[in-house]
């Protein structure tokens, strides 16, 4: 099967039907978020979603986060994956399809690309549709011959693999990439259920290439999610902006500040947005009141030992290959394999 075409059609060869098929997914989509911020701002304790951090200005400013001098994991994973991409490549095997489920920028894929024989394909899973895209693009001119097949979906609900290669099936090992410990914004429940469904995805004989984040010192951790410069907090904000002009709310952002703290009992940052005074806010008919100090829960990172970890992979159908860390041993990346014949 051919690989999609990357390149945006020109407007006059899109046809009515697409155009309405991707503005009634718009709709659905719009429509999902109120249903979520609705429902997350009439809990007790307030929360939101942390996957609606990531509109075009939300992923814009993960992406600076990624470059502050106090956020470690890009760069401690960023080294072990240069120092073991050699052996990443061995595992994935001549011609190994790549699925990277939250793919972001698509940044660290290369080092794996790079490390791999022959690569088949490239399915990046992302919510945020056109930073995909455009990533995919400057990839796809990279590695001409991979074939690009992105999926614009959320992650965390059930995801089906698009067909790929000879009789509709990816080629060569099905290899998953999870990097960046986005596997931390998951309960540990829901770690296990979701890392049992990318085995039942990636299907029989696959490998997952998964980063994690390790315990350490609180201070260390805390700086992470509350830099100097402020680009965390302006990551969290943006969050209400968005809801103010996607499902027309009139939060005041000025009226919330960021907090971010190590909860050792759960062993996980939280972040929350916290309200400075005595406010409402409105949605159409529904009214949410906040008291001075009251916080909306945007994010559970949690922070985990090599052995919780493994156990919650070891529970979800998946055995250990490898298991490799920095240096200064503050971030882990994981080899996975489940059992059964390739293909
Ligand atoms: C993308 C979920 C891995 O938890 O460290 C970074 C998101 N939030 N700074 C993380 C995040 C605030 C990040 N993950």
């Amino acid at each position: 099967m051919a690989p999609v075409s990357l390149a945006t059609p020109p407007a006059g060869a899109r046809t009515a039907s697409r155009d309405t098929a991707e503005h009634r997914a718009a709709d659905e989509a719009t429509a999902l978020f109120r249903a979520d911020v609705i429902f997350g701002l009439s809990q007790p304790q307030k929360a939101l979603p942390p996957k609606y951090f990531y509109d075009a200005a939300g992923s814009r400013l993960f992406d600076h986060i990624c470059r502050l001098p106090e956020y470690y994991p890009t760069r401690c994973e960023l080294e072990i994956l240069k120092a073991r991409a050699a052996e990443i490549g061995a595992l994935a095997g001549p011609g190994a399809s790549l699925v990277e489920f939250g793919s972001g920028s698509s940044i660290k894929v290369r080092l794996l690309l790079d490390a791999m024989a022959e690569p088949a394909a490239y399915v990046p899973i992302d919510i945020s549709g056109p930073h995909m895209r455009a990533a995919v693009a400057r990839l796809a001119e990279a590695y001409p011959a991979v074939a690009m097949v992105p999926v614009e979906a959320d992650f965390t609900q059930a995801v089906r693999l698009p067909p790929l290669g000879e009789g509709g099936r990816l080629e060569g090992r099905r290899v998953g990439f999870f990097p960046g410990s986005t596997i931390g914004n998951f309960t540990p429940e829901a770690a296990t259920s979701f890392l049992a469904h990318v085995g039942e995805v990636l299907g029989d004989g696959s490998a997952l290439v998964i980063g994690f984040d390790l315990a350490k010192d609180r201070a260390v951790l805390e700086a992470a999610y509350d830099d100097r410069a402020g680009i965390t907090a302006a990551f969290n904000l943006n969050l209400l902006s968005r809801i103010n002009r996607e499902v027309g709310a009139d939060f005041d952002p000025g009226g919330f500040r960021h907090k971010a703290f190590f909860n050792g009992t759960e062993n996980r940052i939280e972040m929350h947005l916290e309200s400075v005074r005595e406010q409402a806010v409105r949605m159409g008919r529904h009214h949410f009141a906040f008291a001075r100090g009251e916080t909306i829960h945007t994010e559970n990172s949690y922070k985990f030992s090599v052995d919780a970890f493994l156990a919650m992979a070891r529970h979800a159908g998946w055995r250990q290959r490898a298991m490799w860390t920095d240096p200064k041993g503050w971030f882990a990346v994981a080899a996975l394999e489940r059992e059964g014949e390739v293909g």
